[in-house]
């Protein structure tokens, strides 16, 4: 049975046929589902949702780890089953509809499959100990500070990387193409590090990377950012000049 049916109806009830096939998104506001999210409307695929929520720390609960054993945020309920890991989702689904990145026998498959999980394995795993130091060095503020300064000089590095390849403009990250699961990636990791922690100082400055400043001020104004806007709170210009969201439901922390 579908979890969507556990989740989003009382006993008894079933979904219409075509509603039960859609996608579902398990999330949190401006969490690593918006990644997911904002990909599926750039697909144009349809989707439900559902609220983890951090609040009550759902994402630790017995029927979440049925779907996503690591507790972590997002898992999409697919046809072929659950799938957890930012990366792994955006691959499966650019696959699945063959949209927002290189076909399998595509030459820029090889370049775009090692940024895009450079991204996943080294970014986002980085970006990770800014947000969750404790995960990593205990509660010791001083010992997260000292991580945080010595990732962030890290992050700093790579997100050079990052800037340079968007300034050789492969079809895959360039102002000029639809935007790939890629450069949403990129952008949403990029909002984050500017916002959280929302204590912390502001050390990451999209200025200081000229080709992802123009690429995300484009993405900026897609239908797809607009939409996931709306549904998570995110404010106008949310890769560009972020702010802290207002979501109708949820929190992101
Ligand atoms: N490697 C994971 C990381 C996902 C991740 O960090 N999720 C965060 C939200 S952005 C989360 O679940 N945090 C809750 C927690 O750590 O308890 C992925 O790429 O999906």
């Amino acid at each position: 049975m579908p979890v969507a049916v556990v989740f989003g109806l009382s006993s008894g009830q079933s979904l219409p046929k075509l509603h039960r096939m859609s996608y579902v998104l398990h999330y949190a506001p401006d969490n690593a589902s918006l990644v997911v999210r904002l990909c599926l409307h750039e697909m144009q695929q349809p989707f439900e949702t559902v609220l983890v929520d951090r609040r009550t720390r759902a994402q630790d609960s017995a029927a979440y780890k049925v779907l996503s054993p690591t507790g972590l945020i997002p898992c999409l309920e697919t046809p072929d089953g659950p799938i957890f890991e930012t990366g792994a989702i955006l691959l499966w689904l650019a696959d699945r509809h063959q949209k927002m990145a290189p076909a399998p026998d595509h030459p820029q498959r090889a370049p775009f499959l090692k940024w895009l999980f450079f991204v996943s394995n080294t970014v986002h795993a980085d970006a990770r100990m800014i947000f969750y130091p404790h995960y990593f060095v205990g509660a010791d503020p001083a010992a997260q500070d000292g991580l945080r300064n010595q990732v962030r000089e890290r992050l700093k590095r790579h997100f050079k990387l990052l800037d340079a390849l968007t300034l050789d403009k492969p079809d895959w990250q360039a102002p000029d193409s639809p935007p790939s699961v890629l450069s949403y990636y990129i952008a949403c990791l990029s909002r984050w590090l500017m916002l959280y922690p929302a204590d912390g100082p502001a050390w990451f400055k999209l200025s200081d990377y000229a080709g992802l400043q123009e690429l995300h001020s484009l993405m900026d104004l897609r239908p797809a950012t607009e939409a996931a806007i709306a549904a998570e709170g995110l404010g106008p210009h949310p890769f560009t000049r972020p702010r802290h969201p207002t979501p109708p439901e949820g929190s992101a922390v």
